[in-house]
C-alpha cells in the first residue's frame, strides 16, 4: 500500500487539546478527534452495561456515543476493506491519559467477525464527557478493565506472525 512521503511514524511533539485523542499505527490518515467531534460526525448509539471492577465490584453505567469501528474507518486502517483475512489480523491498542492501555482485535468490533458494539461514549451518565475524554466502552466485557477512561490514543496495525514474512491477504 502506498503511503504519503511526509514522514508517516512521525509524532507530533505538541500536546493534544484537552478530551482529543489522536488515531495512528498502520493508518492512511493520522486523525485528531474531540468528544465533539464523535457527537457529530457519526451515529450515537446507547448503551446501559454493567461491569465487574475487581476492587470496587459491579458498576451500571449508561453510555452514549458512536462505533470504534466506524470511527476508526475514517482514518483508513491498512487492510484492504474487502479482504476478511486480511482484516481479521490487525490489533486495536487503546491507551489512557494514565497510561492504562487494552488490545481488542479488530474482528472483535468487525460486523463479519464478532461484531461486538463497542463505542467510543461521548457521554456518561449524566455527564458530556468533552473534558475528561471520551471513554471505550465494551458492553460484552464482564469485567471493566477495558473500559480505557480519559482515552488519548488509539493505534491500529496488523500482527506479524514473529520470523514469517509479511502474510498475503
Ligand atoms: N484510564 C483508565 N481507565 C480505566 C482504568 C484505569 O486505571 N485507567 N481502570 C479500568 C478498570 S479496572 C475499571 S473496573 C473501570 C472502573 O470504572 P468506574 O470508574 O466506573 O468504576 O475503569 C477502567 N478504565
Ligand atoms: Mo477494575
Amino acid at each position: 500500500m502506498s503511503r504519503p512521503s511526509t514522514a508517516p511514524h512521525a509524532t507530533p511533539v505538541t500536546m493534544p487539546a484537552p478530551g482529543s485523542f489522536a488515531l495512528r499505527g498502520d493508518v492512511a490518515h493520522q486523525v485528531t478527534l474531540t468528544v465533539a467531534d464523535l457527537r457529530e460526525g457519526w451515529e450515537q448509539h446507547r448503551a446501559e452495561v454493567v461491569f465487574d471492577c475487581a476492587t470496587a465490584g459491579p458498576q451500571h453505567h449508561t453510555f452514549v456515543g458512536p462505533l470504534l469501528r466506524e470511527v476508526m474507518a475514517v482514518a483508513q486502517p491498512g487492510f484492504d476493506p474487502a479482504r476478511r483475512k486480511e482484516r481479521s489480523r490487525f490489533l486495536v491498542s487503546v491507551s489512557g491519559d494514565d497510561g492504562h492501555h487494552t488490545i481488542l482485535s479488530w474482528a472483535e468490533i468487525d460486523a463479519d467477525f464478532g461484531n461486538a458494539p463497542v463505542l467510543l461514549a461521548t457521554r456518561m451518565d449524566d455527564e458530556d464527557l468533552d473534558t475528561a475524554g471520551t471513554q471505550l466502552v465494551v458492553p460484552s466485557d464482564r469485567c471493566g478493565a477495558r473500559y480505557v477512561s480519559a482515552v488519548t490514543g488509539i493505534w491500529i496495525g496488523a500482527h506479524q506472525l514473529p520470523g514469517a514474512p509479511p502474510s498475503e491477504g
